[in-house]
């Protein structure tokens, strides 16, 4: 029996959000490791894309390309439906009554922090889809009275980025209060969110309802606080190029570390935002699906509270990472003007003991960097459009509310 499927008992698993950068490979990895996989996604995602004039690095397939190849390889069926989760309630409540699923996992968010702080626009829709989604998931399990774990995929940025030295737990924190009588009395609350831009603000909302739905209709619930993901392919991606994962490399949807891989391989200086003293929580592809897998396994039973997991493997400080992949590349480092408001430094420590403690053996940046760069970030080099790199969405407009101009 190999790793992957040592617990394994099958199961009917939605995927909302399974055409996305981690839905995709997530959606694979568990129809490879025995489980049954509805995929449904509205497909914003090319939308967007289609929006500002930006492509994956890597040449994506239509769905119906991806499902096709994936049967012919592995013999195996993913079902896809079209839906809206956030708009189209009643369709999606069919499907659930209909496929009876035993988990959801959810990635159907829009997930950019530099998307969301573009316009009013951006950000009324961030809040409408993001909160809408979640919260229709949520009627959506209380409503079919099935027994549905759900799994989420939450974001390490709900933790905000000033800790003053202590390791982030997993979710919760324990204080104590003093009561009148003056007695110390120990509770534990979530951990007080202090998110950064728009989208990171829909996750912060998104723990709540968990707390609330959880408490009150005893759903099932895990939330995975995920860091950066970084890499492109997995085990399942890599048996076809039909089947490729997507690459973001554009201003908007282009995360640090993939970024400056891909700069450094069509020769554009590596941008640093500030100083690039900014720490910031990692996570590998490949590790996601695991993650995702171990959920899945571990299950919480009704008595228990929302579970939460940092899903995250190690810490990097922005130049750090930007001096690895120049040493690697011979890439230049350009440090450029920060268009986000957040601190110009910080440190960030983390647990993940969870994950480590359920058996995952995380890959580092070490094993996978030089690979990247040559399989991916070479290989598709000539599909990059350079004017989509720079990074211009701002989060402060020039001119606030009650802030006399400057001179
Ligand atoms: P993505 O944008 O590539 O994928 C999200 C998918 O959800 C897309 O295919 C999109 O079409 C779909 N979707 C969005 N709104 C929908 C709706 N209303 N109805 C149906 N489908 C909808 O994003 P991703 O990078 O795969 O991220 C997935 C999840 O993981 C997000 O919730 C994100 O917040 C979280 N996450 C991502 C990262 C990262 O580095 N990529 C890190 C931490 C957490
Ligand atoms: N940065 C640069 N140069 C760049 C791009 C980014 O220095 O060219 C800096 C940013 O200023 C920021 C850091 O790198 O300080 C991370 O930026 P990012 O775009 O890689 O990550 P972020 O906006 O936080 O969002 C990404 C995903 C989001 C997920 C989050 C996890 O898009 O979905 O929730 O990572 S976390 O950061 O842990 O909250």
């Amino acid at each position: 029996m190999n790793a992957d499927n040592r617990h394994l008992e099958s199961k009917k698993i939605i995927v909302l959000g399974g055409d996305g950068f981690c839905g995709w490979p997530t959606s694979l990895h568990l129809s490879n490791v025995g489980h049954e996989v509805i995929i449904i996604d509205n497909l914003s995602r090319r939308n967007i894309d289609n929006e500002l004039e930006a492509e994956s690095l890597t040449p994506i397939q239509p769905m119906g390309t991806r499902l096709k190849v994936w049967k012919e390889i592995s013999g195996k069926e993913i079902k896809f439906y079209n839906t809206d989760i956030a708009l189209e309630y009643d369709h999606f409540l069919k499907i659930i009554n209909d496929e009876k699923p035993d988990v959801i996992v959810h990635f159907a968010e829009q997930r950019s922090a530099p998307y969301s702080m573009k316009s009013s626009k951006n950000k009324r829709y961030t809040i409408n889809n993001n909160m809408n989604a979640t919260h229709n998931v949520l009627c959506a399990m209380v409503e079919s009275g099935l027994d549905i774990h759900l799994v989420h995929l939450g974001t390490m940025g709900v933790y905000g980025y000033g800790t003053a030295g202590m390791k982030i737990p997993e979710g919760y924190l324990d204080i104590e209060v003093e009561t009148e009588a003056g007695e110390r009395v120990k509770q534990q609350i979530l951990y007080p969110t202090n998110p950064g831009s728009v989208y990171h603000m829909t996750k912060s909302q998104d723990q709540l309802l968990f707390q609330y739905y959880n408490k009150n209709d005893r759903l099932r619930i895990t939330d995975l606080h995920q860091g950066i993901v970084w890499g492109t392919n997995t085990k399942e991606t890599r048996q076809d190029e039909r089947l490729i994962n997507r690459f973001d490399y554009d201003g908007d949807y282009g995360t640090v570390l993939n970024r400056f891989l891909m700069q450094a391989a069509v020769g554009h200086p590596i941008t640093v935002h500030g100083t690039g003293g900014q720490t910031r929580a990692f996570i590998h592809i490949q590790d996601t699906v695991r993650c995702v897998q171990l959920a899945i396994e571990n299950s919480p039973s009704y008595e228990d509270k929302v579970m939460i997991f940092n899903q995250m493997t190690e810490t990097h400080r922005v130049r750090d990472l930007a001096m690895l992949v120049s040493e690697l590349t011979g890439g230049e480092i350009a440090y450029v003007s920060n268009p986000r408001n957040e601190a110009p430094e910080n440190d960030l420590h983390v647990r993940n003991d969870l994950f480590l403690s359920k058996g995952l053996e995380p890959i580092t940046l070490d094993e996978g960097l030089l690979q990247e760069v040559t399989n991916v970030a070479r290989k598709y080099a000539h599909r990059a459009d350079h004017s989509k790199i720079p990074a211009t969405s701002t989060w402060t407009k020039d001119q606030l509310p009650g802030v006399p101009k400057e001179k």
